[in-house]
């Protein structure tokens, strides 16, 4: 992870017509009432908030019968895939204050372009109850908030959004983890795409570090760049209720810390992505803060000091 000192950007998106409800679009105001600049700037980052994004108009797309409000999450993933790259080739790191995952599309995107253009292959860690890989061919309800894992691995170009030919995300270098409802036709989707899946019985069986510490060591041997998309329903309703997709049986306060702190020692991410939050839903702004503080600890903070003991 990045050392003290180093710019961070904030980037607010707020997009929630990827999600088929209202909410999202307060999430990037809530981040920031509960504290995420203050948090980063407190351990001793550059941190600059680039406001709310500006989306770039996409009115060239037709409409799409199973593909819910094109225009807008399209003109959404230009402005940001632009904005995203923009930040990384500066040499700085973006963070993506959400808004629904559809953003995925245009942070992983601009992501993907930085990695091409340093000649690195790039890594996602997708953190989240859902796998996201529904194309409106598969997806039962249309929303694009289903369909950014396979949009940027180029499986799903059901629309001119970004340019064909753009660089695209390895699916076998998709990490998803967290992951307990999956649709049907997108399980045969990630199956046949070799995208690495573990779900919540992986996590319980295996343990959290052993899965994390997998995917650290791939992203290094390859010399990678990683890019962590966070999902508020990755964690358990319990701790986390602000969000509309809620699935009961998600990671716990503890494993989500242990997360982020690997995160942190790994010194391999690249660029974050904070999504779903639906501040309607939350419960007093639990699920906001609770946000911060993953952040926080992806970014160093530590609740204790682990001094090395003397022989
Ligand atoms: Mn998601």
């Amino acid at each position: 992870m990045a050392a003290a000192g180093k710019a961070i950007t904030l980037i607010g998106v707020p997009l929630e017509e990827g999600s088929g409800r209202g909410g999202c679009g307060m999430g990037p105001a809530a981040l920031r009432i509960a504290g995420m600049g203050r948090a980063l700037s407190d351990l001793g980052y550059l941190v600059t908030d680039a406001g709310d994004l500006r989306p770039e108009p996409a009115s060239d797309l037709p409409a799409h019968q199973n593909a819910n409000a094109l225009d807008i999450v399209a003109a959404f993933t230009r402005a940001l895939e632009h904005g995203t790259h923009a930040v990384a080739a500066a040499g700085g790191m973006p963070i993506i204050l959400g808004g629904d995952h559809s953003l995925a599309m245009g942070s992983v995107s601009g992501m993907a372009r930085h990695a091409a253009g340093l000649g690195r292959p790039l890594f996602v860690l997708w953190l989240d109850a859902h796998a996201d890989f529904n194309s409106p061919a598969t997806s039962p309800s249309g929303n694009i908030h289903g369909m950014p894992v396979a949009f940027f691995c180029g499986q799903a170009e059901f629309a001119p959004i970004l340019p064909a030919g753009r660089p695209l995300v390895d699916p076998r270098h998709v990490y998803q983890v967290g992951i307990r409802s999956v649709d049907e036709e997108e399980r045969q989707m990630i199956a046949r795409h070799g995208v690495n899946v573990f779900d919540m019985r992986a996590i319980d069986e295996l343990g959290i570090s052993a899965i994390i510490r997998e995917v650290l060591d791939a992203v290094t041997k390859a010399n990678g760049l990683l890019h962590v998309s966070l999902d508020v329903d990755f964690l358990d309703p319990s701790i986390a209720p602000g969000v509309g997709t809620t699935v009961p049986g998600g990671a716990t306060f503890r494993e989500a810390h242990l997360i982020m702190e690997m995160l942190h020692d790994s010194d391999v991410v690249a660029s974050l992505d904070i999504v779903e939050l639906n501040p309607f839903l939350d419960d007093r702004g639990k699920s906001a803060r609770i946000m911060v503080e993953l952040t926080a600890s992806l970014f160093g903070r530590r609740i204790l000091d682990r001094p090395t003991r003397a022989a």
